[in-house]
């Protein structure tokens, strides 16, 4: 059974973006791959978190992804933190990845923004920590967004250059697993940037958490254009924020935008917008309140968590010691 890894940061509550990109996908996989999925908090502390916050985060972020269908019987749930094995092949990986590898880094360019002498070096090197996250297990399939595309491009690169510095196959190949009509769901504010759980507007995504009156609300004041709905999707060119909310009903009904055009061209969005508001709501709320159910119980969310880490350990940890071996560092026992 081919092996699967994805995480998740814990910067902040899972979007809509999050789940339809990434978790939403993740649920079936565990019927049909060996599955592995972890809340990366390494990764989220590239940018500043306050650590109240990171964890209660970590513990939501665990329990989000409880709520929207992982099941700890059939996959390893846990956190980044609790396994060492993801940072110390993460070091063997910096000293692997070249500098001008990760200049090309597009994530990188827009989190840093301007103010780039100022980003964290932990930023930087992100990509070399999430190839390791995938690499200390041997995963082959990466369930991500197509906004991790070209991070997947670069482990495959840092597990070549491994291989051939060292003479060896260890390594495998990584197969990016990109999927759906919504692998990038963008901000209700702007089409043309994605939407982030870390965007300082809140009106900009919707959170897993909020009520039906807040989504409702935040699709009203969704950025659109004066024009009625095309009826083809041609029709959508150069209309980031109506393609984006097509996008969005096709995903959430599990249509394809075609037939959302078909059954919605001519309409203003008034009207589309409720039909929108009422489909998130009514997909969205049984997993608040999931989520909510399970966060009464923290105790008994991280122990799940410290099980689930257990069981990475087993796996990772021995991948790790031949990787350090390979390199030539002394065994330590
Ligand atoms: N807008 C999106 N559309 C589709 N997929 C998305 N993902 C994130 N945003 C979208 C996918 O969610 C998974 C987890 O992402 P992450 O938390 O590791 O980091 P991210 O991609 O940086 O997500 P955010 O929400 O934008 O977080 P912040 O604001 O902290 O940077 C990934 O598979 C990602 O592709």
């Amino acid at each position: 059974m081919q092996r699967v890894f994805s995480g998740i940061q814990p910067s902040g509550v899972p979007t809509l973006g999050n789940y339809l990109g990434a978790i939403r996908n993740w649920v079936p996989m565990q019927d049909t791959h060996e599955s592995i999925f972890c809340v990366v908090d390494q990764h989220a502390i590239t940018m500043w978190q306050d650590p109240k916050e990171l964890t209660r985060q970590t513990r939501e972020m665990a329990a989000a992804l409880l709520a929207c269908g992982l099941d700890p019987a059939r996959c390893i749930l846990f956190v980044q933190s609790h396994v060492h094995a993801h940072t110390r092949l993460a070091w063997i990986f910096n000293c692997v990845a070249r500098i001008g590898w990760l200049n090309r880094m597009t994530q990188f360019k827009d989190k840093a923004g301007k103010d780039r002498e100022n980003a964290s070096g932990g930023l930087y090197v992100y990509p070399n920590l999430m190839a390791a996250d995938i690499h200390a297990y041997h995963a082959t399939r990466v369930p991500v967004g197509d906004d991790q595309r070209q991070h997947l491009e670069l482990a495959n690169d840092i597990a070549g250059k491994f291989n051939h510095d060292y003479g060896v196959e260890f390594f495998p190949n990584i197969e990016p697993h990109i999927m759906g009509v919504a692998a990038r769901v963008m901000s209700l504010r702007d089409g043309t940037k994605k939407m982030s759980k870390s965007d300082p507007s809140d009106q900009s995504r919707i959170n897993m958490t909020d009520d039906a009156e807040t989504i409702s609300l935040k699709i009203r004041r969704a950025k659109t254009d004066p024009e009625p709905l095309p009826s083809e999707v041609a029709g959508l060119e150069g209309r980031p924020e109506a393609r984006n909310l097509v996008g969005i009903l096709a995903a959430i009904t599990d249509r394809m935008p075609e037939d959302v055009l078909r059954e919605h061209g001519g309409q203003g969005f008034g009207t589309f917008k409720g039909v929108l508001a009422d489909a998130l709501v009514a997909h969205l709320s049984p997993i608040a309140a999931e989520m909510r159910r399970l966060l009464d119980d923290p105790g008994a969310v991280d122990a799940l968590l410290r099980k689930g880490a257990d069981r990475a350990r087993e796996i990772a940890d021995p991948i790790v010691a031949r990787a350090e071996e390979l390199v030539g560092f002394l065994p330590p026992r």
